[in-house]
């Protein structure tokens, strides 16, 4: 039986004994060592329209990740070394990707639907997640972060931290209403306070200065001008800002106003 077999043909089915066996070893060590699992499609789970994260253990968190057009939600992410993530991924808009840089997690964010993957990690250091499914014009500036530190108690989400921020207490209502709002629908991606130019222009000294547009107007910045820059973004195109096209976002009267309030406070 055996010298029916060529010598050379018995040496290759036995590498590939040894590969196929090496491979399995390697899977089983990668999820009983490593907690790696198989990024999988949750049927079932209805899909969340907002960012979190929650303690479950120790150790076990679990994150909710919204995409849109064009930031994550949480934008930053902060947890301790050791941490093991269950990371539920679902999209608001169109189809985003999520890859987080320096982990073999790569999901799809889809709209209506969850995608799942389970990180851990070991070393501190910045993970910075960027979607690498193109998903519009502003999808070069589409990213968050993670931020693994050494000695953390608990993890945390720095922009909900400050959800309930601290201020003045002789603050309008309504300014902090608007500052909650540059927070949770993401203006902070693109517009800062401290005057730097991040992708669209700061809103530092805004109100009352003059803006120039593409078509080589210009016009005092007015609550009604600000108004109008959140409800038709593409109105007026700020000149040197033509290359990123601001998202539309669903706001309600009542949060323009607040957050009109809010823009004209940045002084
Ligand atoms: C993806 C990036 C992005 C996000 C998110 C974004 N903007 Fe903008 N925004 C821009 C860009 C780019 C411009 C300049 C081009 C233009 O006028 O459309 C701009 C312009 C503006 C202006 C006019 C600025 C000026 O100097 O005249 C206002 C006011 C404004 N945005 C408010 C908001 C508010 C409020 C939010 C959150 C609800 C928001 N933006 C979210 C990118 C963004
Ligand atoms: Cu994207």
């Amino acid at each position: 039986m055996s010298d029916r077999i060529h010598g050379s043909e018995k040496k290759v089915i036995s590498i590939a004994i040894l590969v196929s066996a090496a491979h399995l070893f390697i899977l089983a060590a990668a999820a009983l060592f490593y907690g790696l699992t198989v990024p999988d499609c949750l049927e079932g789970v209805k899909p969340f329209t907002e960012g979190s994260l929650s303690q479950k253990t120790d150790r076990h968190y679990e994150l909710h990740m919204v995409a849109r057009m064009w930031n994550f939600d949480p934008a930053e992410v902060v947890l301790p070394v050791g941490a093991r993530v269950d990371i539920f991924v679902s999209s608001l808009d169109v189809t985003h990707g999520f890859h987080i840089t320096g982990t073999n997690l790569n999901l799809a964010a889809v709209p209506g639907a969850v995608n799942y993957g389970r990180v851990v990690f070991g070393k501190p250091g910045v993970y910075p997640i960027v979607c690498n499914e193109y998903c519009g014009i502003a999808h070069h500036g589409m990213y968050g972060t993670i931020r693994i530190v050494e000695n953390l108690t608990a993890g945390y989400l720095p922009a909900k931290k400050d959800k309930v921020p601290e201020v003045a207490s002789n603050e309008p209502p309504l300014v902090t209403q608007g500052r909650k709002l540059y927070h949770e629908k993401g203006c902070i991606a693109c517009h800062s306070l401290d005057g730097s130019q991040v992708v669209g222009p700061t809103f530092k000294g805004i109100y009352g200065r003059l803006s120039y547009f593409t078509d080589g107007t210009s016009i005092k910045a007015d609550e009604a001008y600000i108004q109008e820059s959140i409800l038709f973004p593409q109105k007026k195109i700020v000149k040197g800002f033509e290359s990123v096209l601001m998202p539309s976002f669903p706001v309600t009267p009542e949060e323009v106003q607040g957050l009109v309030e809010f823009i004209k406070s940045v002084k």
